[in-house]
């Protein structure tokens, strides 16, 4: 836990946290059925706790149809058997708070399972209490009322023969958006929230939050865009007046896509008691084409630099950054951003693990010093890689079954179509855990697994890693931690980005305003070709204090070399 000491202390707790995703279908399987589980992430705790983060957070474990993986919820205040029972969760927030860690709840209540007893009521007729709970319109002229589409493909518009309406859902037709302009409905998310904080939960990640508040206007004639009304902010502050205020030391981030750099200063400014930190995309979003996600762009440096400093910039003196280069929906980051991805920009063949501890632990510096609060993703602290499946049968997600059923409709070669699930599919990250090289599942499971295990496996396992030494992606993790709960620059210091336009380097500095720790530099190399440091940067680099790559020379960097320096 923090290493400073709290009586001189007046920011958050949060501004020296380290948060651990766990996405639990594919932690660890305890019960042997596949999946992973409660019993799973209870038996690899200390995993996560001798990595030295401070809270988990934990992606969706309520009972659920499992359209999306759990983010179709058909009861708020239970577990689904495939994950295990309440008394397994107690136990498991018991064992996280004994090592002295934080639980953070996965809160989805953009939209519910259209299997929820909420939806069920709902639909039954239009003069039910509950209908109103739920986002309804009347056909016009026999067809959807505007034209928005699903993030998930089709109409955002499904037909209810029973009401005689449409409904609407932002992601698949069994997850109906929730209308938050109803205050029973918000009533009842709250009652919810606050029996998981009763139970001891520490705070929750907000699905999608800002899709929350819509235009009526928009809902109508699809004008608009259906994120980031103004009443988002009402149901925000009215949120953290009827949950979280008078509870002390909770962690609460929004996940937003489309929020800009001006709206995140709004919603985490501490002034307005709305949210701790936001999940931003800008950062997610530089190598997705004009069309689709799929569409792929060369991930180019110097604006992947640009992005992160804009809003390192942007949210320096008011509110807070979350940082992340991965999570449950994003492809793996050393696959995205390391050696890998800088050779296929390049248009040669990449080897899928070249410089893969490298990569990652490159990416992981970087990441870890900037100012804000870090997310580590489950296994990136391993440095596993994207997926490599081949063929559409190894797919399970959704939104990538979805996709390529209408790409190959459409006309999309069938090889161009997997070659796009292969850099940008959500079920690159969502392979097992290997913790071992065992057959079946690499220790994940004792039987098949519910998704491949990837192509990094059986190289890259838990076991090999934790055994590598000072070649540990896990190691060099558990070094930054530390770094961010020791160094008040780490966590406070003013950033400033060196060399923007510089297309392998990157470097930045940290600084407290009243001097009172030595200023640091980070200094980066991008490539897998040597780099001479800049005159203007070395001349001014003190005592190395952390880096991937043992005995470093000063005035160059080896390839996916990154470095931490004390800096004049
Ligand atoms: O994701 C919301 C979101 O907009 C995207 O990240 C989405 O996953 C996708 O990548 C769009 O191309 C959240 C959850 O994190 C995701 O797992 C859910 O599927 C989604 O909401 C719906 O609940």
């Amino acid at each position: 836990m923090s290493g400073s000491d709290p009586a001189d202390r007046t920011e958050p707790w949060w501004t020296d946290a380290v948060v651990y995703q766990v996405y639990p279908r594919s932690f660890a399987d305890g019960n042997g059925d596949g999946v992973g589980d409660l019993a799973g992430i209870r038996q690899h705790l200390d995993h996560i706790a001798d990595l030295g983060v401070d809270v988990i957070w934990l992606s969706p474990v309520y009972r659920s149809p499992q359209a999306d993986n759990g983010y179709d919820i058909s009861d708020y205040e239970d577990i689904d058997p495939l994950f295990g029972t309440i008394d397994e969760f107690d136990a498991l927030l018991v064992e996280v708070h004994r090592r002295g860690m934080k639980l953070v709840m996965d809160l989805v209540v953009n939209h519910s399972s259209d299997r929820h007893p909420w939806f069920q009521a709902a639909k039954r007729s239009r003069s039910c209490p509950k209908h109103d709970w739920y986002i309804w319109r009347d056909p016009v002229d026999g067809h959807e009322p505007n034209e928005w589409r699903a993030a998930f493909g089709g109409p955002a518009w499904s037909w209810d023969p029973g009401t005689g309406q449409y409904y609407l859902h932002m992601f698949t037709p069994q997850q109906p958006d929730l209308n938050w302009d109803d205050p029973d409905m918000r009533s009842a998310v709250y009652a919810m929230m606050n029996g998981w904080l009763d139970r001891g939960v520490d705070g929750f990640r907000m699905d999608v939050i800002n899709h929350i508040a819509k235009d009526p206007a928009a809902l109508s004639d699809g004008s608009a865009a259906y994120v980031m009304q103004p009443r988002i902010h009402d149901h925000l502050r009215e949120m953290h007046e009827r949950v979280f205020a008078g509870r002390d030391a909770l962690l609460t981030v929004g996940e937003m896509p489309g929020v800009t750099v001006e709206d995140a200063a709004r919603f985490t400014d501490p002034a307005r008691h709305e949210l701790d930190m936001v999940f931003q995309f800008e950062h997610v979003g530089l190598d997705h084409g004009p069309s689709t996600k799929f569409d792929n762009r060369p991930f180019d440096l110097p604006e992947l630099k640009a992005s992160l400093a804009r809003w390192q910039d942007g949210l320096a003196e008011v509110g807070w950054n979350s940082l992340y280069l991965g999570n449950h929906d994003q492809p793996r980051a050393a696959s995205r951003f390391g050696a890998a991805a800088v050779a296929a920009a390049a248009g040669l063949d990449a080897d899928p693990l070249a410089f893969r501890y490298e990569s990652a632990t490159l990416l992981a510096t970087v990441l870890h010093l900037h100012r804000g609060t870090p997310y580590v993703y489950q296994g990136d602290e391993i440095g596993m890689v994207n997926a490599g499946f081949r063929s559409i049968d190894e797919y399970r997600d959704v939104e990538s079954l979805n996709w390529f059923r209408g790409a190959v409709g459409r006309g999309m070669p069938i090889a161009a179509a997997l070659e796009a699930l292969a850099v940008r599919s959500r079920d690159n990250a969502r392979t097992p855990i290997p913790w071992d090289d065992s057959e079946p599942a690499g220790g994940f499971s004792r039987t098949t697994p519910w998704i491949g295990m990837g192509q990094g496996w059986p190289t890259v396992t838990v076991a090999a890693d934790r055994a590598a030494g000072d070649r540990s992606v896990y190691e060099h993790h558990r070094r930054l931690i530390d770094l961010r709960h020791t160094s008040r620059t780490v966590r406070l210091g003013a950033f400033a980005l060196l060399e923007p336009d510089h297309p392998s380097l990157w470097a930045f500095t940290r600084r407290l305003a009243d001097a009172s720790e030595p200023a640091l530099a980070v200094v980066a190399n991008l490539s897998s070709s040597p780099l001479e440091l800049p005159r203007s940067i070395v001349t001014r680099l003190g005592a190395c204090v952390l880096g991937n790559l043992a005995d470093p020379e000063t005035g160059a960097l080896r390839p996916w070399e990154a470095r931490v320096h004390e800096f004049a």
